[in-house]
């Protein structure tokens, strides 16, 4: 039998032949003749036997008559896949179903094998991811983190360059040194958007915005792919929560909160130099001067025809339509946009998905915009030039301009919002529970946490083509933060044993002008922390929670997972929660960085009540330790675990008399201050030195 961890391998070493070494252990893929491509036809075999260490590690490839695949193959091996082009996702989408349709592992196998090498290297990895993710029968398989597959896309070409030359000069026996990343190499201090660099180009940060849309495909042939359980909000709410914590970053950093994006007439002040070069392309990425205006873009090769006038006309209706509380289908009718499905129509119309109500209506807003600006250097292709890194998912939180667009964006998510009426304090109580203090302990400190810097390295080599097998590491600083802990007493003074959902977020105490802040502006700031289920008994009750736990993020050995140190048994339920924990923000970044001074937050806790949240799910016995990062990801192949609004209780403007986070309180909620405070220290490793 064919076993279904093979097809990880095909993920590695993406634009190497299909029959080389897999796994850096001489493992081979038996690539039938019929499937090699012409250009290795004849010499296959001889290269096979030069690397091959015996037959135990050939893998047997069922020679299959294979569909057709020229539709996808009209995609350039070297183009840069995007998944904000529509052309691009129907190719994909084409792959996706040619890969979820085989009726076995083995026949995947074959398929995968033959395509491997005729369609583009990045469209290949995220069909293949894609379907893995969907089918039953491979479902559990645990992919491979796509840093190490596609370094390019995270690091600066300089290290790649360093960890090919290590690579080379280093072999056998002797150890290979991390290759260090600078903290500083996208620009100057005399840039002030600067600062943000660790949070843009955090390596865990865009592996998360990648993974997400790899969860949530924005459209596919199969439309149970694309049609999850209340999609379109998640959409809406994980980018709210970026720009959320963004804005945060920004305050540590003393700069202003993001200015939306919102007349696209204006150029957009900030340029980004992303100085990467991509791999499969072997072209460097490219860059954006300051004040660079979006021009109408006609680039046939992309088949991309779009104008700023297309945009104002859908942006302007999606307002009208927000205003006038409905949106209008194919068919013209009314579809109202209520308090309850309201924001998941939005978000599949604004983002837009292939759910949307009305494409001709209301156009392809956000994915549009992504590419406006990705090709704002060369809107007609007279340059030849391909699109710069707000074009993929895997590299466009990298770019400032990724959260002034999504500040524009949220804008009008924003404006359905207010239009909805007010929580009222009734509906926020939780009778019987009160809340009676909270503390967060860390490193023996009460309600203080502290951030830093901390190296860590990666493993990169399998994204490393044509060079010798060996882990190749890339040394990274990233931001961190001693691990805390919530403590929580809450009396219950009913008779009954009560279920509670407690919700903890973060916001900032003060505004960019050191004034208190409205609530109406903090709740826009508030950052969700965590979400899980208490049982309170009648009497006092005292619950602790680590940060570790929480429902937001993942650990870091998740983020950057890899394959070889994944040693659960298969089809285990370690082996289903490595799955499943895949998706989630990196728990490196759960807090943002504080001032060396120390900078005042508001930690928030409510308890609601569970028996009115709890959503039943089809198929309980599925459940599994990963729903704790559902907040930010949602459950695969199950509901969203929760019943009200995602933000709830700050996604609706505070009701009247509520003008400030204290006032907004019912018995079942509490603040407590937080003051977070950087230590500007780096956590080194120990430097490996070679020496001959
Ligand atoms: Cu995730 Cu604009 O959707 O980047």
């Amino acid at each position: 039998m064919t076993d279904k961890r093979n097809l990880l391998l095909l993920f590695e070493h993406p634009t190497e032949p299909v029959f080389m070494d897999k796994g850096g252990n001489g493992t081979m893929f038996q690539v039938p003749d019929s499937y090699v491509t012409n250009r290795y036809n004849s010499i296959c075999k001889k290269i096979q036997g030069r690397v091959s260490v015996g037959e135990k590690n050939h893998i047997s490839v069922k020679e299959i008559p294979v569909p057709d695949i020229s539709y996808p193959m009209t995609l350039g091996r070297s183009d840069e896949f995007s998944l904000f082009l529509k052309s691009h996702r129907q190719k994909a989408a084409h792959l996706i179903e040619i890969f979820t349709k085989m009726p076995s592992v083995e026949d995947l196998q074959s398929v995968a094998v033959y395509a491997r090498d005729r369609v583009n290297p990045v469209m290949f990895n995220y069909a293949l991811s894609v379907a893995l993710l969907h089918r039953p029968d491979t479902k559990d398989l645990d992919l491979p983190s796509f840093s190490q597959t596609f370094p390019d896309r995270f690091i600066d070409s300089k290290v790649l360059r360093n960890m090919r030359e290590e690579s080379f000069v280093v072999q056998g026996l002797e150890a290979r040194i991390p290759t260090v990343i600078s903290v500083n190499y996208t620009a100057s201090d005399l840039e002030v958007e600067h600062r943000l660099w660790y949070f843009r180009e955090d390596l865990g940060v865009n592996l998360h915005h990648w993974h997400w849309h790899l969860v949530y495909p924005i459209e596919a042939n199969d439309r149970s792919i694309v049609d999850k359980d209340r999609r379109g909000e998640l959409f809406y709410y994980m980018h709210q929560q970026i720009v959320a914590r963004y804005n945060a970053e920004r305050l540590s950093n003393h700069m202003a909160r993001v200015q939306a994006f919102n007349n696209l007439d204006e150029p957009i002040a900030e340029g980004y130099f992303p100085k990467m070069n991509s791999l499969v392309a072997s072209r460097d990425y490219p860059p954006r001067f300051d004040n660079t205006r979006l021009r109408d873009i006609d680039r046939p090769v992309n088949e991309l025809k779009v104008g700023i006038d297309d945009m104002k006309r859908w942006r302007d209706r999606i307002y009208e339509a927000i205003h006038q509380g409905y949106v209008l289908d194919m068919n013209n009718e009314r579809v109202i946009l209520d308090d309850v499905k309201g924001i998941d129509i939005l978000g599949n119309i604004i983002e837009a998905s292939e759910l949307t109500i009305n494409s001709k209506l209301y156009g392809d807003l956000h994915n549009k915009g992504h590419m406006l600006i990705a090709f704002s250097h060369d809107p007609s292709n007279k340059h030849l030039e391909s699109a710069g890194v707000m074009g993929d998912s895997s590299t466009a939180m990298r770019d400032p301009v990724f959260y002034k667009w999504h500040a524009f964006i949220d804008n009008l998510f924003q404006e359905h919002k207010r239009l909805l009426p007010a929580y009222t304090e009734e509906y926020l109580s939780f009778p019987g529970i009160r809340v009676q203090s909270i503390n967060v302990e860390s490193q023996g400190q009460t309600n203080r946490l502290t951030t830093f810097w901390q190296e860590s390295d990666v493993d990169m080599s399998r994204g490393l083509d044509f060079l010798p097998r060996g882990n190749v590491f890339a040394r990274f600083t990233h931001l961190q933060h001693n691990p805390f802990t919530y403590t929580i007493d809450v009396e219950n003074s009913s008779k009954d044993t009560r279920n509670g959902y407690v919700r903890i977020f973060l916001a900032p105490k003060l505004d960019d002008r050191n004034g208190i802040m409205s609530l109406a502006e903090q709740r826009l700031m508030m950052v969700e922390l965590d979400k899980f289920v208490v049982t309170m008994t009648p009497g006092t009750n005292t619950f602790t929670r680590n940060s570790t736990e929480s429902s937001v993020t993942i650990p870091f050995e998740r983020t950057f997972r890899n394959l070889d140190s994944n040693t659960a048994p298969e089809n285990s339920t370690e082996e289903l929660i490595n799955f499943f924990c895949g998706c989630g923000w990196p728990n490196h970044m759960l807090v943002p960085k504080g001032r060396p001074e120390g900078l005042s937050f508001e930690l928030f806790v409510m308890i609601s009540n569970y028996d009115d949240d709890r959503v039943l799910q089809d198929d309980q016995a599925l459940e599994c330790g990963c729903s704790d990062a559902a907040s930010y990801c949602g459950l695969r192949d199950r509901l969203y675990p929760d019943r009200k609004s995602m933000g709830y209780p700050f996604d609706r403007e505070p009701r009247r008399g509520a003008e400030f986070l204290e006032n907004f309180l019912t018995p079942n909620m509490s603040t407590v201050e937080v003051t977070i405070t950087h230590d500007n220290r780096i956590e080194k490793l120990p430097e490996v030195v070679n020496s001959c």
